[in-house]
């Protein structure tokens, strides 16, 4: 198999490929404002990985990659909005490198906006289509004193109302809430533009629940986003605690995008799937504290069984496959390719941790490795579906590549 001779691709080129296919999501806002809670919102990443994840990026901006090894989905961190003048080009530049989508966060009892308003003002007449999500933070600075939050989540995102009929909000809420929303009205283009009022608050504050308002967040990224966020934060959506099985999960998807790159962009693309796929496999053998040698290869090329690829790949429809792929825009024949690429390094990437964790406890069991690898490839089929991505009628035209392992 290709894969196990394969000259394992640098770990340098795996982030630079991922990167390139990686969606970025636009943070902009004050500071304190909740751009941080965000990301650990939706990520489900914690605080101290939330802080170590940035790096300098542009001037005005921080850039977190997740997984960093292999980059899933990259939030841009605007920094020093409402101080001196903004100049929002360099952070324009790296949002437009992907498929892009802004969420503006203010403190919903904070009126002073201009600086954001200016800047989404400039966003959108350089680029009408381009989504906008306002997140409406801190909820709870309106409340009175032992005032709870309404349940179940009152308000309406998309109508030009706060809340949906005579709901009574607590505090000057409704009139908070109102007035930033008409700071947009004047907004250029015809993107679409959403708000969603949050609150995500600290165990100590005594607010339940702890992320008020993230269902709805999740919902409207779905909706205004592009498809390709909502393929990265899938697998985030459901939990917003990071264990260690889930942290190779994203890795795995990461590496599984890094492939799918390879035939998406040839250009940016710097290592052909097989090279991306044998550097995986070092990378989860290094989690897992064992260094490959060629017995070991060998044994789990065995368990997997000879013509693998083909058998499952053929039971599950490769056509269908490519709507996994987040991205639109490219010939059916590289989108099938791609999608071919996407789940086989899926699958490969989930044998082999199985296959690991068996060898750890001194086991071998080559039917078991299969079946992992089958309901692997079963998954990344489920993951499309259920994700509702944005059916992509020329893909389905696409021509079979064969396997890529
Ligand atoms: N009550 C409440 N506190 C929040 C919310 N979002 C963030 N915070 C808190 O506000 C502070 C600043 O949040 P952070 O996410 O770091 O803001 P950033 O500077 O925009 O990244 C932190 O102490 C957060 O815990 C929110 O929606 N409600
Ligand atoms: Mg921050």
């Amino acid at each position: 198999m290709a894969t196990f001779t394969a000259e394992a691709a640098s770990e340098d080129d795996v982030a630079h490929q991922a990167r390139s296919v990686a969606p970025v999501i636009w943070l902009l806002g004050k500071i304190q404002s909740g751009k941080s809670s965000i990301v650990r919102a939706l990520t489900g990443a914690s605080g101290a990985e939330i802080g170590s994840g940035f790096r300098a990026c542009t001037k005005s901006a921080d850039i977190y990659e997740l997984p960093p090894e292999a980059p899933l989905i990259r939030f841009l961190d605007t920094r020093g909005i409402g101080e001196a003048a903004y100049d929002s080009t360099d952070d324009l530049a790296v949002a437009e490198g992907a498929s892009h989508c802004t969420i503006a966060v203010m403190r919903a009892m904070d009126s002073q906006q201009d600086r954001i308003v200016e800047t989404l003002t400039r966003v959108r007449k350089r680029f009408p289509h381009w989504p906008i999500l306002i997140a409406q933070t801190h909820l709870h600075e309106a409340y009175a004193p032992g005032e709870v939050h309404i349940q179940p989540y009152p308000y309406a995102t998309d109508d030009t109302s706060p809340t949906s009929a005579d709901q009574p909000l607590p505090g000057d809420l409704r009139r908070a809430l109102g007035y930033q929303r008409q700071l947009f009205d004047k907004l250029p283009g015809n993107g679409p533009i959403a708000f969603v009022p949050l609150d995500f608050t600290q165990e100590g504050d005594g607010y339940e629940p702890r992320l008020y308002g993230l269902e709805e967040l999740q919902r409207q990224l779905i909706i205004v986003g592009p498809a390709a966020l909502n393929a990265a934060l899938a697998d985030s959506a459901e939990g917003t605690t990071s264990t260690d099985n889930a942290d190779i999960h994203r890795l795995i998807v990461g590496y599984a995008a890094a492939a799918s790159a390879a035939d998406l962009i040839p250009v940016a693309a710097v290592a052909a799937v097989p090279a991306v796929q044998a550097r995986l496999l070092q990378t989860l053998g290094q989690r897992h504290g064992l260094s490959w040698t060629r017995q070991t290869a060998l044994e789990f090329a065995g368990a997997l069984g000879a013509g693998f690829v083909a058998r499952y790949a053929a039971g599950f429809g490769i056509r269908q496959l490519t709507k996994l792929i987040p991205l639109y825009g490219q010939t059916a024949g590289a989108a099938a390719a791609a999608a071919t690429s996407f789940a086989t390094t899926y699958a490969l990437g989930k044998a082999a941790v199985y296959f690991l964790d068996q060898r750890h406890q001194g086991d071998t069991d080559n039917a078991a490795v299969q079946k992992v690898w089958a309901d692997a490839l079963r998954e990344a089929f489920d993951l499309a579906k259920v994700r509702g991505l944005s059916d992509n009628e020329t893909t389905d035209r696409g021509n079979d590549k064969g396997p890529a392992a």
